[in-house]
């Protein structure tokens, strides 16, 4: 099967945030593969992957780094493909650091940036791009959001 989601982080400290987005997309049925990338400790690695993500089938990319945060926007400036990216949580700035790192791109090189840790939300955009051509994956995708619908109660309670 044709994988169409690259999840890449900067770093191993970055999975425990980064495999939220994994989750969503094994509960939706998409295929995608996970790999270390950053943007100063393997430079090459990053150029790489964005030169060939699009002739490698990949449809949508999901990044997720921390601090000095720069491999989302060094990707999206590699590849047309979307790129969504994940301000992973640090312990001196509070991934306040990892956001704007992602989020002030300048025109030109746009980052679909989530909020702070939100690599699950970054799963569903990805699903969500990927659902506007496939038909199948749209009604999954429906089906996902009706049973988190559903899963609210009307009423707070105490237990
Ligand atoms: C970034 O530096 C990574 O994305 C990670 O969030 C952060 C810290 O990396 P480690 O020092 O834990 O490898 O490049």
């Amino acid at each position: 099967m044709t994988v169409h989601v690259g999840i890449i982080m900067g770093s191993q400290s970055d999975w425990p945030t980064m495999k939220d987005a994994a989750l969503i997309l094994d509960d939706l049925g998409i295929p995608y593969e996970t790999k270390i990338v950053s943007a100063h400790r393997t430079p090459d690695r990053l150029w790489d992957y964005g030169k060939t993500a699009v002739t490698r089938g990949l449809k949508v990319i999901i990044a997720g780094a921390g601090g000095a945060a720069h491999l989302p926007g060094m990707m999206a400036s590699k590849t047309r493909l979307p790129v969504i990216g994940v301000p992973v949580q640090t312990r001196a700035l509070a991934g306040v650091d990892s956001l704007y790192s992602i989020l002030q791109m300048p025109k030109g090189y746009p980052v679909a940036t989530m909020a702070i840790g939100g690599a699950a939300n970054a799963g569903l955009m990805a699903a969500a791009i990927l659902a506007i051509s496939d038909p199948a994956l749209a009604q999954r995708l429906d089906a996902w959001r009706d049973a988190l619908s559903a899963s609210i109660p009307d009423e707070p309670s105490d237990a």
